[in-house]
């Protein structure tokens, strides 16, 4: 069967932009398919634009998407619908809503999707047999002849033994898949944690079934020389014996790619309560690559971190972020602002917290009701959802009503405190201080690196004209020696990273979708300050 599967891209701008990576599901299915006999080609939008004169010869086209990219998958699934292929939808939003899935697509796959996809397409080949093909398929959502949404049983996740029997994903079917800025590695799937507000618990269970570390030392030779990795577990360290191991074969084998992976801030840890450091597994970290974490530290407000169920203190935080840097590992806070424990003097304080503490960088992101999740049943039962517009659930536009404030003043809460961080004073500010750390250095370089001297008139003009700023990191990567830059890059990357961010939040405030939204939130205030004057 010739069989399509497209991830749909993001709707506007969001913090990951940058980083062009595919979700590895579609290339897991995608080489179970192959290896059952069928043509694959897989579209990621934002690695390359679907062929759509490929696509109308598909005997049958998948769809995977999160809440925000559901819209842009019911479009592209309703063209081909028209085309009169059968479609097929997967992935963290359908699995919770299925019902309203099947008024775009054929079928929805929910959970995970290896086996039930498999069976659906050995059903799509049976030229007889009508509903009944499709009744027996756990985890099978569809329309039968009537018209009536039929929810088969579900599908049991996929026990240890059948996971770790999985192939390792199959990127090279990935249209533009040499274009992804890292390679996307996973090594375990599920969290033992139950955050209030997270999906993949609900997706892939509270059990971690983690991967045989040989497999993922194998699959990391394959990709050796092939740039930076990062690890897709939602957490990175559950075992840490299993870590350990892992990053001690990583060592071994002299597989040390740069690396980075998401991870709780409890990871420092070797003994949570007496909060001694695990200076064994940081050293490992930082001996076998790794250069950032993604800490999901989510507030600095301890009442919201209880709510959250997160299991973690405002300590831990501090703490973890001081260790990492002490072991040369750059750390990425991610934040989930506009719980009904959050103010308005929430916002900035956030922001001082992650400035006075060091955190590289930041996403600073609205708390978003995932369907599955308790957070999401809740806004639902106590009707705050204030949009079906599901392109607008990706973290960015604020979709609740919250308990102390305005969604106009959460909204704008969240995008003063991304600008305070990102701000041109405090990047500058961190330039002085690495320049001023690295003096000696940076002196000594302009003695030692003859070819560097020829080039810095060129790269003082250069610098100067903002289009040709690329051209300068390859001027100066050519001028030095492999030493001399990757120090100089240690120094400046996250300076650069900061001058992304920055911005990449103008950009945003600057789309007419995103201007229209807050305006609209602004407005809002103002109708039901009208209503409460007249009532
Ligand atoms: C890697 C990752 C990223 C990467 C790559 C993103 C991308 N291309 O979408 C980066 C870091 C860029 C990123 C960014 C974001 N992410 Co993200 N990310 C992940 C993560 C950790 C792993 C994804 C993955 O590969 N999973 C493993 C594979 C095997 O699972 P899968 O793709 O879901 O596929 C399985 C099933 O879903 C099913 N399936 C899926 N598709 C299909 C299709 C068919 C046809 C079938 C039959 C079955 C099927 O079968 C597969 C095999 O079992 C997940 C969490 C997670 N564990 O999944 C979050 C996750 C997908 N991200 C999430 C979010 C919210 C975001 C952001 C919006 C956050 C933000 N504002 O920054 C952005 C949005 C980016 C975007 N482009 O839209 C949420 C989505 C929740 C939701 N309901 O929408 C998740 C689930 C995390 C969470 N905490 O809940 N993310
Ligand atoms: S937010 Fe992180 S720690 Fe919490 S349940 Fe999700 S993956 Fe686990």
């Amino acid at each position: 069967m010739k069989i399509r599967l497209i991830e749909p891209k993001a709707p506007g701008l969001n913090v990951f932009d940058r980083a062009r990576l595919p979700r590895l599901g579609l290339p897991l299915l995608g080489r179970l398919l192959i290896e059952h006999g069928h043509d694959v080609r897989i579209y990621v939008e934002t690695l390359a634009p679907v062929d759509w004169d490929d696509i109308a010869e598909a005997d049958l086209v998948g769809f995977s998407s999160t809440t925000a990219t559901t819209p842009r998958a019911y479009d592209m699934a309703g063209k081909v619908r028209d085309l009169g292929i059968p479609t097929v939808i997967g992935g963290s939003h359908v699995t919770f809503l299925p019902g309203e899935a099947t008024q775009h697509c054929d079928f929805v796959a929910r959970g995970e999707g290896q086996v039930t996809l498999l069976e659906l397409v050995d059903a799509l080949e049976e030229t007889s047999g009508g509903d009944a093909r499709w009744r027996k398929i756990k985890g099978l959502s569809y329309r039968d002849e009537a018209g009536h949404v039929i929810h088969n049983p579900d599908r049991p996740p996929s026990t240890q033994e059948e996971f770790e029997a999985l192939p390792p994903p199959a990127l090279g079917l990935i249209v533009g898949h040499e274009r992804m800025t890292n390679v996307p590695i996973m090594t375990q799937w599920g969290c033992p944690y139950a955050c209030d507000f997270c999906s993949v618990i609900h997706m892939f269970g509270r059990r971690v079934r983690a991967r045989a570390i040989e497999d993922v030392l194998t699959e990391l030779e394959t990709y050796r020389d092939r740039g930076a990795v990062f690890f897709y577990d939602d957490n990175f360290v559950v075992n840490k014996a299993r870590t350990r191991a892992l990053l001690r074969g990583m060592i071994e084998r002299g597989l040390t790619p740069d690396w980075s992976a998401q991870m709780r801030a409890e990871a420092v840890y070797k003994d949570k309560r007496g909060r001694e450091l695990d200076h064994e597994l940081l050293g490992l970290m930082r001996d076998s690559g790794c250069r950032m974490v993604y800490c999901g530290f989510e507030s600095v407000n301890p009442a919201t971190l209880a709510a959250y169920n997160k299991h973690q203190d405002v300590q831990d935080i501090r703490d973890s972020i001081r260790a990492f840097h002490q072991y040369g590992i750059r750390v990425h806070g991610m934040f989930a602002l506009g719980a009904d424990t959050d103010d308005k003097e929430t916002f900035q304080r956030t922001a001082d917290f992650a400035l006075e503490n060091g955190i590289d960088t930041v996403q600073f992101l609205m708390l978003t009701p995932c369907p599955g999740t308790p957070f999401y049943e809740r806004m639902v039962e106590q009707g705050r959802l204030l949009t079906e517009d599901l392109s607008l659930y990706d973290g960015h536009h604020c979709v609740t009503q919250p308990a102390l404030m305005s969604p106009y003043e959460l909204q704008m809460g969240i995008y003063r405190a991304m600008a305070s961080f990102y701000s041109v004073r405090h990047t500058l500010r961190l330039i002085l201080s690495n320049v001023t750390r690295n003096l000696p250095f940076l002196l000594g370089l302009l003695w030692r690196e003859r070819k560097l001297r020829l080039q810095l008139p060129r790269v003082a003009l250069l610098s100067l004209l903002p289009s040709r700023r690329p051209d300068v990191l390859d001027i100066l990567r050519g001028a030095l020696s492999r030493e001399s830059w990757k120090r100089l890059r240690g120094m400046f990357v996250v300076p650069v990273l900061r001058v992304y961010g920055r911005n990449h939040i103008r950009q945003w405030a600057r789309q007419a979708r995103e201007r229209a939204y807050v305006e609209h939130l602004r407005r809002l205030v103002g109708r039901r300050r009208q209503a409460v004057g007249a009532s």
